[in-house]
Order: structure tokens, then C-alpha cells, then sequence
């Protein structure tokens, strides 16, 4: 149905390029405007009004020709589906966003760590605020998170679109999205450390979400001074064990292995050649410990002196086995490998890497894996096959924690000077990787050897081209980018700062992410859309082809219960609307169908407990209702077939008009009804 409606369009698209050809034609004669961004005639054009053929537009709004360009790539027509969807952290609103690719279209929001008033989510509604309560961490009722990283669950290394995880850098926890409904369903609290950050990357099956972590801190967060660094602190990479079948992470089948206190930075899981096999970067080897306000140097020199950090390693195959032979201790109720098990078992192997790293990519192939350090201009590609002849040959060094230290050279492939600052890489299926420059700013374009070789014209560990981009870019998200097969395409640049890529909305500026063509082999690929994410600092994104996505239009039945996955027992269908009484407990059933729910009166005295459910009987796709009620703080959005449920004291009596809202029928404003709390005695 997508593909006709593309279609349909066809003829009408190469019309517009032709006009739009003939206009590019027309306006680089009479251009003598070389700014790229075509932003400085603008307020002029506006002016000028926007009447006229596509040529007099294009004039007016002193459009280049790279802007028509541009403007063809990315523009779909009202009712015609993107290509592509991503998913993004939302960074700290503790959200994920949806954004539809080429057009960059934000489609939805989905609530995650922090209450999100639309969603109905943490205003009442039980599914919710159970899910939301899985994330308190020892009595503390922790309501926002830092999302860094989206992993989309995968079969056989590529995207299925069935699940979403996400982790909070904060406060060490993850998430679990079904796409089912693009809903939250559960979320892990870390028992062994209060933050995290080399996470969530999934294994190419999705039997394990490995969440790494970062600052490192004694496990379980038990006090110990800094003076005990070395001696009490560690670091973790956890292992979280995901069951499909019901969409959840089996919490009592997973485990963590103890790591040295270096501050684990991101993860990859390795893939094909090398699956079964996960890494993940460090950087403060120097186990510097600050202080800067006692004489000390500050974090940012003591943990940058070393000229090599360490990637770590790690056999994944054999720490299941070792956790499932019981080899573990149990740290505040959770199997942990300690660390000389790992180094024991041969589960722990590191190599130097350079100057504070950042991400580890591993190659579509899983033979390399590419390394990028903050400090240090190039990129380093690792050989997955000569890191295991290293580790055969079994000749090592050791660090002081006794883990094996693999040769840098017996394992390196190869070093590419990138440029200044990168950060982070992904790739295509022409052959080419692309890494982000964090201080240039720009996206480096290289070529990559072994079997890509015959993908692309230039020399093998090559670097092609850079575009610059509007700035700072932190992270890079390309079509499948990181599956057993990229799509290319489209790569976005996720970049830290906008300064004046948009109006002046004061001190507080909005993050800019930005499209880049990466179609053409060789030396093109602009910058072909700019997109203001306004509402937290994303990191990562995955870019998923959007009919690999199958979610429902509405729930499977009526009375569905999101949480459970089932009909709910309190589901309530036409005509079984009723309230019950039994000593000061109120139970309400209710039913929404545009335009009214059943009952709209609601008699409780004050001190009742109420507990109340409501079933939105709608089978109409779109056809979602609200409830809210004033002050008892309650908010709810039912989906066509949903069954919610609330409760609550009647600590106040009064008048309290509920009512939809969501305008969901010409009626809508109708659509409400009294809870009236007599006051006591
Ligand atoms: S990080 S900008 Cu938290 Cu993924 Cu690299
Ligand atoms: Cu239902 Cu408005």
C-alpha cells in the first residue's frame, strides 16, 4: 500500500525536478550569492511572498542549486511514509524519539524513564507507573533518566523491528520497548552499580542486552574513600539474558563481570566471525582519581596521560557457561564473575588502544573492529582473526589486576589519520566506514580492506572525503549501520551544538541533527537537511528500514491490557459498566466510546479508596480517548481496545468534572462526566 502511494507520486516528482532543474538553471546564472546555507537571502524572500512558478520560488527564496538538490532528496508529500525510521535517544528527557528518514519528520515520542503526560504515562495509569516503579533504586523513586544508546533487538545480526532497548547512563538502568505498540514494558535496575554507559548493544540473536559500565565505583555502591581506588573500585559489563517469547529481561538469568577500575566506555557485540564475542573500550588506565580542588590534577589530565588505554576483550560464550556453572559471587543478590575467574577462565584479554577511545564498531563482516581515540587522530582497525592467534599464542603481558595484555602490533591491521576528535563510526554497503570528528567538526568517509576491497575504487584503510558539519558531532547513525548488512544512504550527523543554524531562542539551544547524502561513492556527500531536537541531548540512533516495522493499529482486543499482554480481567464491554461499594472501597467499571463515558457520575465519600478502570471500546484506528481528573493528578491515554486501570484515595471532597482529552469527535467537549466526594462526617 506504502509502494503505491509512492508510486502514485512518480510522475509528479520528475515533473517538479524538471522545474525545479529549469529553475537551478536559471538561478546559478543569475546567483552571485556563494553562501551554501541560501539563509541570507531569506528574510528577504519572505518578503518577497512565495507566488509564482517553481522558478520564481526558488529565485525569491535565493535557493542554490545544492538546495534544490537537497530539497528533492528530502521532501514527502503529504500522506507518503518515510523510507526509513529511527530511533533516537532522547538523552536526558529520558525519552526515545521517532523520527522518519529522509524527511525528518519527528512521528512520535516514546516515554521511557520520565513521565510524559500525552503517553498517559506515570499520571495514574497502573501498566505505567509499575513500569516506571521497576526503576526505583533502594527506596529512591527515580523519575528521569540519561538514554544513551538504542539497540534494535536483531536475527541473525540484522533489525527484526520487534524490540527497542535503551539504557540511562544516570542511574544504570535499561529499558524495554516493544514495537509492538512502541510501548515501554520494563525496566532493569543495575543491582551492582548506580550508572552505566557502554550499553544497550544487543547480540545478533538478542539473546543477551549487554549493558557496560563507566565511572568506576565499588559494586553495589558500598562506601569506600578514593584513597581505596585501586583496592575497592571496579568496573562491570552486565549481561542481561532477554526472552523473546514474552518480551522481557529474565532478570534472575543474567549476571556481571568484574573489571578492572578503568572507566569502560562503549561496547559492541561482535557479529558473524566474530559473534560471540563482546568489546568494549576504557579509557582513565591511569585510574586518576581528581581532586582538583586539593592540588590535584583534574580529571580531564590525570586520566588522559597514558599514551594507550585498554580495549577489553571479551570470550562471551565462555562468562555464560562460567555464570551457569555457579563460578560467581553474589553481589547484593546478583552473580558476578570476580575478576581473577575472569582472567582464570580465559573470558578477559586486553590490547592497547590509543589515547582515550571512544567507540568500538565492529565491521558489517565482524572481522575488524574499528577504534577511535578522542586524542589522537587516527583510527585504529583491529583484526578479529589476529586477536585470536594473539590469544593462542598465549604470549602476554599482564596489567596489575594479572589480565592478559595482547601486542598491540600483533593484532592492529591498520591506522588511518581521520582527523581531529573521532568519535564514533558506522557503515555502508559500498565498502566504506564513516567516522565522526568531534572537533573539526565533520564525518570522515574511509574505505575498508579485506573483502570490502572490491566494493569501492579507492586504495584499501583509505581516507576518501570529509563533509564539514554544524557542530560538534558526537554520534553517527547510518541506514542498518551497524547490522551484518548496512543499507547506506543516509547517514545522520548528531551533533552537540547548533549555534546559528537556527532563530535565537536564548541561552538554550537546541541539538542539531543533520542529514547527509552518503548515496554517491567517492567524494559527495552534503548535508542535505538540518533538524532541531529540542528537548534533551540525544547520543545514539538506529536507522531501521521502516517496513521491517509491523506494529498494530489498534490493540488485538477489546479489553487489552498493554502490561500483561492479555485481556484484562477488569476489562469492562458495553452495557457491564458499573460501581460497587464494599465498606469505604470503590470500584469503578467504565467504558469510553466516542462520545461519552458510562457512568458520568461518580459518587464517593471522602476517605474511600478508589479504584477505577476504564476500557476504550473503540475498534477505529486513531480513535484514542484521554481521561484526566483535577487534583488527584490523574491522566490517562486509552488506545482503541485498551483496558487501564488507576487508584486513589478521596482525601478531598468537592466537585471534580473528568473529561477526554483527546478531541476525538465533534462531541468531544461532551465528553465528561461529575466524580462528586461528599464530605465526611
Ligand atoms: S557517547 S558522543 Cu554516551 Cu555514545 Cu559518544
Ligand atoms: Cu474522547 Cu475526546
Amino acid at each position: 500500500m506504502k509502494v503505491e502511494a509512492r508510486s502514485k507520486y512518480v510522475p509528479f516528482l520528475v515533473a517538479l525536478s524538471v522545474i525545479l532543474l529549469a529553475a537551478l538553471i536559471f538561478t546559478s546564472c543569475n546567483d552571485n550569492n556563494a553562501d551554501q546555507s541560501g539563509a541570507s537571502g531569506s528574510s528577504e524572500a519572505a518578503s518577497a511572498g512565495l507566488s509564482g512558478d517553481a522558478n520564481a520560488i526558488a529565485e525569491a527564496r535565493g535557493l542554490t542549486p545544492a538546495d534544490i538538490n537537497a530539497a528533492l532528496k528530502t521532501y514527502t508529500p503529504s500522506g507518503v511514509h518515510d523510507e526509513y525510521i529511527m530511533f533516537a535517544s532522547g538523552g536526558h528527557s529520558g525519552q526515545v524519539y521517532v523520527i522518519g528518514m529522509p524527511s525528518m519528520r519527528i512521528i512520535k515520542q516514546i516515554a521511557v524513564f520520565t513521565p510524559e503526560p500525552w503517553q498517559g504515562y506515570g499520571y495514574g495509569a497502573q501498566g505505567t507507573m509499575d513500569v516506571l516503579a521497576e526503576g526505583n533504586t533502594d527506596g529512591s523513586d527515580i523519575r528521569w533518566g540519561d538514554t544513551h544508546h538504542t539497540a534494535l533487538s536483531e536475527t541473525a545480526g540484522d533489525y527484526d523491528g520487534q524490540f527497542l532497548f535503551i539504557n540511562d547512563k544516570a542511574n544504570g538502568r535499561v529499558a524495554v520497548i516493544d514495537l509492538k505498540d512502541f510501548e515501554t514494558k520494563q525496566l532493569v535496575k543495575n543491582p551492582i552499580a548506580l550508572g552505566d554507559h557502554g550499553g544497550t548493544f544487543a547480540t545478533p540473536d538478542t539473546d543477551w542486552v549487554i549493558e557496560g559500565g563507566q565511572y568506576g565505583a565499588p559494586l553495589g555502591w558500598e562506601y569506600a574513600s578514593i584513597e581505596e581506588y585501586e583496592s575497592d573500585y571496579r568496573g562491570m559489563v552486565t549481561f542481561w539474558k532477554f526472552d523473546r517469547e514474552n518480551g522481557r529481561i529474565l532478570e534472575d538469568e543474567s549476571f556481571a563481570i568484574e573489571l578492572p577500575p578503568y572507566w569502560q566506555d562503549l561496547c559492541d557485540a561482535g557479529k558473524l566471525a566474530s559473534e560471540g564475542w563482546i568489546f568494549c573500550n576504557s579509557f582513565n588506565t591511569e585510574m586518576a582519581t581528581g581532586g582538583v580542588e586539593d592540588g590535584n590534577p583534574p580529571f580531564e589530565a590525570g586520566a588522559s596521560q597514558n599514551d594507550m588505554d585498554y580495549l577489553h576483550i571479551i570470550d562471551k560464550e565462555k562468562a555464560v557457561e562460567v555464570a551457569a556453572a555457579g563460578k560467581t559471587v553474589d553481589v547484593k543478590g546478583f552473580p558476578v564473575i570476580p575478576l581473577d575467574t575472569a582472567v582464570a577462565e580465559g573470558i578477559l584479554y586486553f590490547t592497547p588502544e590509543p589515547k582515550s577511545p571512544h567507540g568500538v564498531d565492529v565491521t558489517p563482516d565482524g572481522k575488524f573492529l574499528t577504534v577511535s581515540g578522542k586524542l589522537d587522530p587516527h583510527v585504529s582497525i583491529y583484526s578479529f582473526q589476529k586477536i585470536q592467534d594473539a590469544i593462542a599464542a598465549g604470549n602476554f603481558e599482564t596489567d596489575s589486576y594479572g589480565v592478559p595484555i595482547l601486542n598491540f602490533d600483533d593484532v592492529v591491521e591498520a591506522q588511518i589519520e581521520v582527523g581531529l576528535g573521532p568519535l564514533h563510526t558506522q557503515y555502508d554497503d559500498k565498502g566504506y566506514a564513516y567516522t565522526s570528528l568531534f572537533l573539526e567538526p565533520a564525518v570522515a568517509r574511509w574505505t575498508l580492506g579485506g573483502d570490502f576491497s572490491d566494493l569501492h575504487e579507492e586504495e584499501d584503510w583509505t581516507l576518501v572525503t570529509k563533509t564539514p558539519v554544524q557542530y560538534n558531532v558526537g554520534h553517527i547513525a547510518a541506514a542498518e549501520g551497524d547490522t551484518v548488512s548496512p543499507d547506506g544512504k543516509y547517514l545522520v550527523s548528531m551533533n552537540k551544538w547548533a549555534i546559528d543554524r537556527f532563530a535565537n531562542v536564548g541561552p538554550l539551544l537546541p541539538q542539531n541533527f543533520q542529514l547527509l547524502d552518503i548515496n554517491d561513492p567517492g567524494t559527495n556527500m552534503p548535508v542535505i537537511y538540518d533538524m532541531p531536537i529540542p528537548d534533551g541531548e540525544p547520543h545514539y540512533a538506529q536507522i531501521i528500514k521502516a517496513d521491517k516495522l509491523d506494529p498494530w493499529e489498534v490493540y488485538p482486543e477489546i479489553g487489552w491490557n498493554p502490561h500483561t499482554n492479555s485481556v484484562d480481567p477488569n476489562a469492562v464491554q458495553l452495557g457491564e459498566e458499573r460501581i460497587e461499594r464494599n465498606g469505604n472501597e470503590v470500584e469503578v467499571w467504565m467504558t469510553a466510546v466516542r462520545s461519552h463515558f458510562t457512568p458520568e457520575h461518580v459518587e464517593i465519600k471522602k476517605g474511600d479508596h478508589v479504584t477505577w478502570h476504564i476500557t476504550n471500546v473503540e475498534r477505529a484506528y486513531d480513535a484514542t480517548h484521554g481521561f484526566s481528573i483535577p487534583y488527584y493528578n490523574i491522566n490517562l491515554s486509552i488506545e482503541p481496545g485498551e483496558a487501564t486501570t488507576f487508584e486513589f484515595d478521596a482525601t478531598e471532597d468537592g466537585v471534580f468534572s473528568y473529561y477526554c482529552t483527546e478531541f476525538c469527535s465533534a462531541l468531544h467537549l461532551e465528553m465528561t462526566g461529575y466524580m462528586l466526594i461528599e464530605p465526611g462526617e
